[in-house]
């Protein structure tokens, strides 16, 4: 090995280091509240930043294209027993790199390319890899697509039906970004048994209150179920599949060789680490408290006056009308990010703003819950977004919240061995 191999990255790199100091600074002091994010355990961290970086794996357990796999054999099989003894299903496949090559995948295994597809509307909760006209999804299928009722803002599952039989779509597609109550699975699969679909269910967004019981689960309705491991199930930034044994070999090959080369075998290694510790009892007290945080933030927010759209929630998210109030979703993610409260705009249904500038910010505790905070602290931080909210055009009185949310944020402590190069320096 030369010299240069065996610097560390500080000594290496500088630039890159330091970046990776103030972003794991930042991570501390502010409220992570983006419903999509998390943070893994240090242990989940170290597989990911492993050896297996190096291995070319392509193919499967058993079946590689290269030699010296028998380690990424193991972890591969350990990832997919896990996934499996988590969400049961008869087969996984561990190896896509997110989620967006997961759906990618489901829909290339059973799907040829020009054919219906039918989703959720993105403006209404869906996700990009649905059918939108910019996604892959949108290009290679002919899309089709679903909404929530304009009085109680929940999925039309009548109009889904309708639409499922004037469109006879190949697949129906469930789950998305922004959705923040139940999903009826069983009636979306009797809708695709009705009109011969396939029935796709991506449970990105709930798959960790999934795997921690507090959220009925699609796998027994769903042909196929895909997911990111990394939000609620708070593994590696990647994706999962999983489906019936009679559809097992195509979603396979629709992986690898279809979508994806060599799987990135030091993420698979972190897969199955965050599995193990989604199948330990904490997995599922986190599961339950996350639920149970943003039920108490969407009620404090509601007696702060705002609108909560479908009025409330039943998972870890939920959707905030600021326009109600006269502020666009933009400037409420402005001014929360200068009071340290990290959100992001989001459409809601029915919007009359664009999606840049939309109406309404998305909000949610699966980070938050995993830092060890709890109902109080969610009613204190309902009344800072309110507050940040109220003051958005005055950057001392932000700055002012900045210092409260950095104090609270230092009494729940991430990553401590991490920050240490940076303690008293930044
Ligand atoms: N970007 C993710 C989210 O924030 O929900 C979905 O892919």
């Amino acid at each position: 090995m030369t010299d240069r191999m065996s610097l560390s990255l500080a000594q290496a790199d500088p630039d890159v280091a330091a970046a990776i100091d103030h972003e794991t600074l930042r991570q501390h002091e502010g409220l992570e509240m983006i419903a999509s994010e998390n943070f893994v355990s240090e242990a989940v961290l170290e597989a990911a930043g492993s050896v297996f970086t190096n291995k070319y794996a392509e193919g499967y357990p058993g079946r590689r294209y290269y030699g010296g796999c028998e380690y990424a054999d193991v972890v591969e099989n350990l990832a997919r027993d896990r996934a499996k003894q988590i969400f049961g299903g008869d087969h996984v496949n561990v190896q896509p790199h997110s989620g967006s090559q997961a759906n990618a995948s489901a829909y290339a295994a059973v799907l040829q390319v020009g054919d219906t597809i039918l989703g959720l509307d993105l403006s209404h909760g869906g996700h990009l890899t649905h059918g939108h006209r910019l996604s892959f999804s949108g290009k290679l299928y002919r899309p089709t697509f679903y909404q929530v009722r304009r009085d109680t803002e929940l999925i039309d599952y009548d109009e889904l039906e309708t639409i499922a039989e004037r469109e006879r779509p190949k697949a129906i597609i469930g789950g998305g970004s922004a959705y923040p109550r139940l999903w009826d699975f069983a009636r979306m699969r009797q809708i695709a048994d009705k009109v011969g679909a396939v029935y796709i269910f991506d449970m990105a967004h709930i798959a960790g209150l999934v795997a921690g019981g507090v959220h009925p689960s699609p796998v027994p309705h769903a042909h196929i179920t895909t997911t990111t491991t990394h939000k609620t199930l708070r593994g590696p930034r990647s994706g999962l599949i999983l489906c019936g044994q009679q559809l097992a070999a195509a979603v396979d090959k629709a992986v690898f060789p279809g979508q994806q080369g060599g799987p990135l075998v030091h993420i698979v290694a972190a897969k199955a680490v965050a599995f193990a510790e989604a199948l330990r009892p904490e997995f599922r007290t986190y599961a339950a408290q996350t639920v149970a945080n943003a039920k108490v933030l969407a009620s404090a927010l509601q007696e702060a006056g705002f609108r909560i759209i479908s009025g409330g929630t039943d998972n870890h998210l939920m959707l905030v009308d600021v326009f109600e109030k006269g502020i666009l979703g933009s400037e409420a993610e402005l001014a929360l990010g200068k009071a340290g409260i990290t959100v992001n705009k989001n459409s809601i249904p029915y919007d009359t703003n664009p999606p840049l500038k939309p109406s309404g910010i998305r909000v949610g505790t699966p980070a938050l819950t995993t830092r060890g905070m709890k109902e109080p602290e969610m009613r204190q931080i309902a009344v800072w977004i309110s507050n940040a909210l109220d003051v958005r055009n005055d950057d001392a009185a932000l700055e002012r919240i900045r210092g409260e949310v950095a104090e609270l944020a230092n009494q729940f402590p991430l990553y401590v061995w991490r920050r240490a190069p940076l303690a008293g320096g930044v």
